[in-house]
């Protein structure tokens, strides 16, 4: 299919009647073929303005029609994994006529909230929790005596999260009606990959009906009972039959009754099978095939570029701005440089190899790049493993992503002080994706782990040096933690990266001004406003937050008796908290106000609008420091 014609009206007019799920109910099966048409052109329309997850969005148009068309919501529930592909759940659930404010701030939420709609039935952001979540509404629901149906619609990538077979495993045996949707792409953001996967594939190539599934089950069923030995025959001539004729006996095996692969583009026939499935006792799965990116020609073509895109034009498919070089291409630079110096360098990504800089390094040094699938505590116990081999793992994980690994962190890689490095991508405010992705926890929940040091460059240039002292220098397990993007208001390369000093870059006599990270820049621009004001300032540039300067720290704030630790980062228990400590503990005496996030979800919106809110952009931070 080609790229749409944005003038072609002719399809606007189902869209404009629908305002809730039960208007679906009045449509043919030929009248929602067209509403999808129209959904798909209302998508491209707004989010190539906004900039969001289209891919994904325009694969489950059918899907979702199909489930709002036979599920009575909001009575009955529905969990998005990931909750990216929530957009046409949006549309139809009331909030079209807001969806031009997508991801900004005040607008609609990029992902379920449940604060926005009653019918966005859990919160999700962070992949694989849906079979979970949905098992335990189904359990609650089970246990008050209530009556509406439960389902989780998961994704083939989503499938691959350590998490979703855990849900699988507890879901096989509770015997509660709930209804998982396997919605089966053969993609993550990229490739899917691993051997489920792979299995998956294989299914995909088989198509038998759900039919089928049925007719087999009740022509073994119907085979006699009698005798042991000939029962224990029977058994394995029953698995095997159905093993020929059932696709997916793994499924079947954990106690989940199976159907599928399903076309996820054909709304009769989903229909049909979740009107059957609902009716169904006990959990139930249902597999069906979608093209990520359907009926936009660029994104089926490139379903990983346009999985999450920024503002695009339709008719070419490029971006509407490109940005300059940001930390993660450094990053990945870098990385492939050291690789070529050292064989032992080693590259691992949880499903994020393009968002975090990694291709080049996956297509020159095949053999020393692992992509674990979306895997975040299985790809640091891996490192874990690889250090403890003798090789140095480098594990590219998002900061937000990183909370899940917490444990694999502190017992598998810290506690036995090993060389793995942790390069810490989309670390502070993140912007757009809100909520369930800000980067902001990392320093405080990484300051309690033993043996481990963190770096915090303040430009994209100042990353350079890291990653290379990190695999060569240093020993024990490092953290460097970078921001989303290329903004920066300062330089800093030309300064050389020495482990464990900050640098002075601005002297004063009044305050001590320190910025986190890329946050040092800001800074400077606040002591600039404060200047002229007749503030002088200290501005540091902590550089390494952990073993950190404790000498620059101490001598500034002696001679300036007034201390602003600057972080777009959760106030309590990291940087700012050991900066407090150390100067308290050292009877220096200097106040010190930590400038930060408060301790609640930080919503969505342009990083820049979000630290005005704040307060940590400069104006703000000049105006904290007047007690203005
Ligand atoms: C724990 C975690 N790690 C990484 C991500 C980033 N991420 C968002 S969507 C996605 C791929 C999901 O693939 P799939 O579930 O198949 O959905 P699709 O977009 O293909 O429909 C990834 C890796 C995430 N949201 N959560």
């Amino acid at each position: 299919m080609g790229v749409f014609n944005k003038s072609d009206d002719k399809y606007m007019g189902y869209l404009s009647s629908i305002n809730k799920p039960q208007d679906l109910k009045k449509l043919s099966f030929d009248e929602l073929g067209i509403l999808a048409e129209e959904i798909r052109l209302f998508l491209l329309d707004s989010v190539s303005k906004t900039g969001g997850h289209i891919a994904s969005n325009l694969g489950v148009v059918e899907l979702t029609l199909a489930l709002h068309r036979v599920l009575d919501t909001p009575n009955d529930k529905i969990i998005w994994d990931v909750g990216h592909q929530t957009y046409v759940h949006k549309i139809l659930t009331g909030r079209k006529d807001q969806f031009h404010t997508l991801r900004q701030l005040d607008g609609l939420a990029g992902f379920p909230k449940t604060q926005e709609s009653a019918y966005d039935a859990f919160n999700t952001g962070h992949s694989s929790t849906s079979v979970s979540a949905a098992l335990g509404m189904a359990r609650a629901r089970d246990l008050k005596g209530e009556d509406y149906a439960v389902v989780a619609v998961i994704g083939d990538g989503a499938l691959t999260g350590g998490m979703a077979l855990e849900a699988l495993n507890d879901a096989g045996i509770s015997k509660t009606n709930l209804l998982i949707i396997l919605n089966d792409n053969g993609m993550s953001i990229a490739q899917n990959v691993g051997g489920l996967s792979r299995y998956l594939s294989r299914i995909r190539l088989r198509p038998f009906y759900y039919r089928t599934r049925e007719s087999v089950q009740s022509f073994v069923d119907s085979w006699p009972k009698k005798g042991k030995r000939f029962r224990s025959f029977l058994h394995r001539g029953k698995s095997a039959i159905k093993s020929l004729f059932v696709p997916a006996m793994f499924f079947e095996d954990l106690g989940l009754r199976y159907y599928g692969p399903i076309d996820g583009h054909n709304i009769k026939e989903m229909v049909n099978a979740f009107e059957q499935a609902k009716s169904m006792k006990g959990p139930v799965l249902i597999h069906v095939t979608t093209v990520k990116g359907k009926g936009y020609t660029f994104a089926e073509k490139k379903p990983a570029a346009y999985h999450g895109i920024a503002p695009f034009e339709i008719e070419t498919g490029n971006l509407k701005k490109r940005g300059a070089k940001n930390y993660s291409d450094i990053f990945g630079e870098k990385m492939c440089e050291l690789a070529l110096k050292d064989e032992r360098v080693i590259a691992i990504t949880a499903a994020m190899t393009e968002g975090t800089g990694l291709a080049d390094f996956r297509s020159l040094y095949k053999n020393r790049f692992f992509d674990v699938g979306i895997a975040e505590q299985h790809a640091v116990t891996v490192a874990a493993g690889l250090a403890m081999g003798g090789t140095k793992p480098v594990v590219a994980i998002y900061s937000t992503f990183l909370q899940r690994a917490y444990d694999q962190i502190l017992h598998d890689v810290a506690l036995q002080n090993l060389n793995v490095v942790f390069a810490i991508d989309r670390a502070g405010v993140v912007g757009d994706d809100g909520e369930t992705h800000q980067g902001i926890y990392d320093i405080s929940f990484l300051y309690t782990i033993p043996n481990l040091a963190i770096l915090s460059p303040a430009s994209p240039n100042e990353l350079r040096a890291m990653p290379e002292y990190d695999l060569t220098e240093h020993q024990g397990p490092i953290a460097v933690r970078y921001p989303k993007g290329s903004d920066h208001e300062f330089d800093g390369s030309e300064l050389p990266f020495e482990f464990a000093r900050g640098t002075l870059l601005k002297k004063g006599e009044d305050v001590t001004l320190i910025g986190i990270g890329h946050m040092t820049g800001i800074a400077l621009k606040a002591a600039e406003l404060l200047e002229k004001q007749g503030v002088s300032c200290d501005v540091i540039n902590p550089r390494t937050l952990r073993p950190a300067d404790d000498e620059l720290i101490l001598s500034s704030a002696k001679k300036t008796g007034k201390v602003f630790v600057i972080g777009d980062v959760i106030k309590n228990g990291g940087f700012g908290s050991y900066v407090t400590e150390l100067i308290n503990n050292t009877g220096t005496g200097a106040p010190v106000t930590v400038l930060g996030l408060p301790d609640k979800g930080i919503e969505h919106g342009k990083r820049e609008l979000i630290y005005k809110k704040y307060g940590l952009d400069a104006e703000g931070i000049k105006k904290c420091v007047m007690g203005t």
